[in-house]
């Protein structure tokens, strides 16, 4: 008697697992910088949000690193559906519309509040591209300001000529190139081999991929220049999207709203304490001196223009939308 109702529970617990199994979805989500930063902690909250929100029907796994698929790997592969849902930088894009720059325009945007009245403006323009690329937009976070790092002080472009500069996306590229740097574009991930090897001994970018990739046992000086703050993306494959029920895409949209809310927290949070550890590595943090920040103002001025120019129409009412802000 006993061992037919085990026998019986075991079918009953295997068939209760079945049906479970065949309910659940998992999606990978594969994100490129540190596991430790920020943008991948707010992301796993994002997952682990979503996992219990819909009671562990869709089940969101992140990989930070780029352990799934390297930085500029991933929108394609959101894209394409190998995989259903991911994090990128969309400044890195620029080359297949000027409209995903709109972040890294110098000067434009350069505190969070800023950014986030930036994003307001641009966000509608920028989902209706990405929609036109079969991808759905979740939300987005910002970077906190960009400043130059380098292994020498450094008072004005004169300093610059030469370097090499690591790039992460046009716009970086564009301003090496204006100051007569050598761009070389390189992941957050390979920054620290790319400094060790001599294959980059300068770059732009926050204080928090300085502090993440541990720079200062290579460099010396970080310039807070506040140049812009470009914005990481979460966005899901349309056909993956399309494939869940109303219900798993409302809790989507919520988890969604509060990690774009946390994210701007944390980011705020990340700024101070990693141009403090920055120091405490022994680098000079400090602003950018009047010379060196004219110089900046100029290649700025010219690279607006340039991004008006190619982003026409749309370009331009966002960047007026923001500032009638
Ligand atoms: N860190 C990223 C992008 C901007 C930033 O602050 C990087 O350097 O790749």
């Amino acid at each position: 008697m006993n061992v037919i109702k085990t026998g019986l529970s075991v079918l009953a617990m295997a068939g209760l697992l079945a049906s479970s199994a065949a309910a659940a979805e998992r999606w990978d989500m594969p994100m490129a910088y540190a596991a430790t930063n920020y943008h991948s902690e707010n992301g796993a909250d994002f997952a682990a949000c979503v996992t219990a929100g819909s009671g562990g029907a869709l089940e969101i796994v992140t990989h930070p690193s780029g352990s799934l698929f390297k930085g500029n790997e991933i929108k394609r592969a959101v894209q394409t559906g190998q995989t259903p849902i991911g994090e990128r930088l969309l400044s890195a894009h620029q080359n297949e519309n000027p409209i995903f720059g709109v972040d890294s325009i110098p000067f434009l945007a350069t505190s969070f509040a800023d950014s986030e009245k930036l994003w307001k403006a641009a966000r509608p323009t920028v989902a209706k591209l990405l929609d036109e690329q079969n991808l759905v937009l979740l939300y987005s976070v910002p970077w906190p300001p960009q400043g130059l790092y380098f292994k020498k002080p450094v008072n004005g472009v004169a300093d610059m000529r030469g370097l090499k500069f690591r790039s992460y996306n046009s716009a970086t590229a564009r301003l090496a190139e204006l100051a007569g740097m050598l761009p070389v574009q390189i992941e957050a991930a390979e920054l620290s081999q790319a400094l060790a090897t001599g294959v980059a001994e300068s770059f732009i970018s926050s204080g928090a991929t300085g502090y993440d990739r541990k720079v200062w046992e290579h460099l010396t000086h970080f310039y807070e220049v506040d140049a812009w703050l470009p914005r990481n993306h979460i966005f899901v494959n349309k056909d993956a999207w399309n494939g869940l029920d109303g219900g798993t895409r409302d809790v989507l949209r919520g988890c969604a709203d509060e990690a774009a809310a946390n994210g701007l927290k944390r980011a705020v949070a990340y700024t101070a304490f990693t141009l403090n550890g920055l120091r405490e590595g022994g680098m000079q943090v400090v602003k950018a001196g009047d010379a060196l920040r004219a110089d900046l103002m100029k290649i700025g001025e010219t690279m607006t223009e340039e991004w008006l120019r190619q982003a026409g129409g749309d370009g331009k009412a966002i960047v007026d939308s923001f500032k009638s802000m």
